[in-house]
């Protein structure tokens, strides 16, 4: 966990994208891109307490999920900048 925080957590860029997407309105409505099965029904997540949050900004809803250098998830805005993690 040490190597994986100081090689894709660096102070300057403290998250990075995961491959998870919301696919409807609801608040856990998140999907592994990949495999395109559900976030919640996986039988593991690590949202941070109060997350994910209520997705219904129309301008700009935060339907991408990220993780930050606690290593707990977040959804944010997917227009946002941030390096990508990927299985290996
Ligand atoms: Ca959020």
């Amino acid at each position: 966990m040490l190597i994986l925080k100081m090689t894709f957590f660096p102070a300057k860029s403290p998250s990075a994208w995961l491959g998870g997407r919301r696919y409807s309105t609801g608040v856990d409505d998140f999907v592994w891109a990949y495999t395109n099965t559900s976030v919640q029904d996986s039988g593991f997540t690590f949202w941070r307490s109060g997350e994910p949050t209520d997705p219904r900004d129309p301008a700009e809803p935060a339907d991408c999920m990220r993780i930050r250098n606690g290593f707990q998830w977040f959804d944010s805005k997917c227009s946002r900048t941030f390096d990508i993690l990927c299985e290996i």
